[in-house]
């Protein structure tokens, strides 16, 4: 059954990957879109692909939201009223070097767009959500959000800090009908590794090198079942691996 024909969803970092992936699975179903991003060309053409091939509308909004002041003036476009699906999926990671090699400005990164840029969002969103008692929040977690891992020592404090967000936001929104759902995925094969990595794409393919790894689709169907479900059922996090892997750090390669 589509429960989603009709609604609007605002989708975050949807120039490529698993946002990618959700914004054609959510249009496929009859959902217009407003699709974010730092890079306006790529949100051009997926605009104009998505509109000719499911015929829903989409509005683009090109910014980068780890600025505030960008994320307020970009949504001030927006009919805020009118979105019913808020997918936080903008997120990075950006180096494997440990605490006491790592660069500074890798960290402010991940934590300017993994933390501050889905809150600024949210801050927008959930006010109106909250007033209209009707509306769904979708974090994009990671198995980093659950276990930390060398390497990862930011990276994974800032999935740690979106699972918390996850979880205080739904306490934070109870009584208001507004859901709030994460998932936690563990090895996806999209351009995340090659920019972990800094474009070494040789060392990003080793990552998923030897085994099935998920890929973006695999998460916008789980997506689009937990967006589905009807208004009194609330996933709260739903953790996912390729069946290769059994934790953050462990892979079987065949
Ligand atoms: C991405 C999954 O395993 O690289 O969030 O942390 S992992």
């Amino acid at each position: 059954m589509n429960r989603l024909k009709g609604k609007k969803a605002l989708i975050t970092g949807a120039t490529a990957g698993i946002g990618k992936a959700i914004a054609h699975q959510l249009a496929d179903l009859g959902v217009h879109l407003i699709l974010t991003g730092r890079r306006s060309e790529r949100l051009v053409e997926l605009k104009s692909e998505i509109e000719s091939s499911y015929g829903v509308q989409v509005q683009t909004l090109h910014f980068d939201i780890r600025s505030n002041k960008e994320v307020e003036d970009a949504l001030s476009e927006v009919d805020l009223e009118s979105v019913d699906l808020l997918i936080n999926n903008a997120g990075l990671a950006a180096g494997v070097d440990p605490v006491h090699k790592a660069d500074l400005a890798d960290w402010e990164q991940m934590i300017d767009t993994n933390i501050k840029g889905l809150l600024y969002i949210s801050r927008l969103i959930t006010p109106v959500m909250a007033a209209k008692k009707s509306g769904h929040v979708l974090n994009l977690g990671s198995i980093a959000g659950h276990e930390a891992y060398p390497g990862g020592v930011v990276y994974t404090a800032t999935k740690h800090a979106v699972t918390a967000i996850n979880k205080a936001m739904k306490m934070d929104l109870h009584g208001t009908n507004v859901r709030v759902s994460m998932i936690s995925p563990g090895l996806v094969n999209t351009e995340f590794s090659t920019i972990r990595f800094k474009g070494d794409s040789h060392r990003a393919d080793s990552v998923y090198a030897g085994i099935d790894p998920l890929v973006a689709d695999d998460i916008a169907e789980i997506a689009v079942f937990i967006l589905n479900r009807p208004a009194h059922v609330d996933i709260m996090d739903v953790v996912v691996f390729p069946t290769a892997q059994s934790a953050a750090t462990m892979v079987f390669r065949g």
